[in-house]
């Protein structure tokens, strides 16, 4: 397949669509949604809800090119065997991971509050992968998954963009996968956290990635 540029920072990404997955990183009700567990942490989630429209576009753009489309979920096994105590405990808060919600039990597989807001929703055929940590490759078979289907290159949207965005992307980086970040289809509850984020990633000549607004993917596609 032809290869795509985009115009980025700190210099343009290039991609074969062949080889690449657009990743939609944990854009879950327990995140983005009143009662969920971001909430129980003390965020305000609307913060997050300006992501939702540009990655809206930046799906069905792959999604009518035919082209890879995979997504992850935080959350954890029903009986909890998968949560280390320093997860569970860590801030003392008056809601835990595993306590019922609104949504059903925080972070836990199956509640509606771990299923992805329906504005993003998978669709058959379209990779889900559940993980218990921050990152999409810390005790799951993405690595796999992707190598298996000859993915080189991923363009990444999700949430949080300082810790489950910027998890993945190291961790991928260090795997030899080539990232580019769209800048607004991320989003921090904390947006000073969201600007550095996104500073670091392409810092240092793009020490562990490309950062680009999710126009300039468009654009590039025609
Ligand atoms: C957090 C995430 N923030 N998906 N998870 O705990 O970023």
């Amino acid at each position: 397949m032809a290869r795509i540029t985009v115009p980025a920072e700190p210099y343009e990404f290039s991609f074969d669509p062949a080889t690449t997955a657009l990743m939609c990183i944990d854009f879950q009700r327990d995140f983005m949604e009143p009662g969920g567990f971001g909430e129980s942490l003390g965020n305000d989630v609307s913060t997050l809800r300006k992501a939702i429209e540009p990655t809206q576009a930046v799906l069905t753009a792959f999604r009518d090119r035919g082209w890879t489309v995979m997504h992850t979920r935080e959350g954890h096994r029903d009986d909890l065997g998968d949560l280390f105590p320093a997860k569970a405990n860590r801030g003392k808060p008056t809601l835990r991971i595993g306590d019922e919600g609104p949504m059903g039990r925080l972070l836990v597989r199956g509640s509606a509050g771990h299923e992805i807001i329906p504005e993003l929703a998978p669709l058959p055929g379209e990779t889900v992968i559940d993980k218990p940590g921050k990152g999409s490759f810390y005790s799951t078979d993405l690595d796999t998954v992707m190598r298996a289907a000859g993915i080189t290159h991923l363009i990444v949207t999700g949430v949080t963009t300082e810790v489950c965005v910027q998890t993945t992307v190291r961790e991928a980086n260090d795997r030899g996968y080539e990232c580019l970040i769209l800048s607004d289809c991320t989003g921090s509850y904390f947006p000073e956290f969201h600007k550095s984020a996104l500073d670091m990633f392409k810092a240092q000549g793009g020490i562990v990635g490309w950062v680009a607004p999710s126009s300039a993917l468009l654009k590039a596609l025609g």
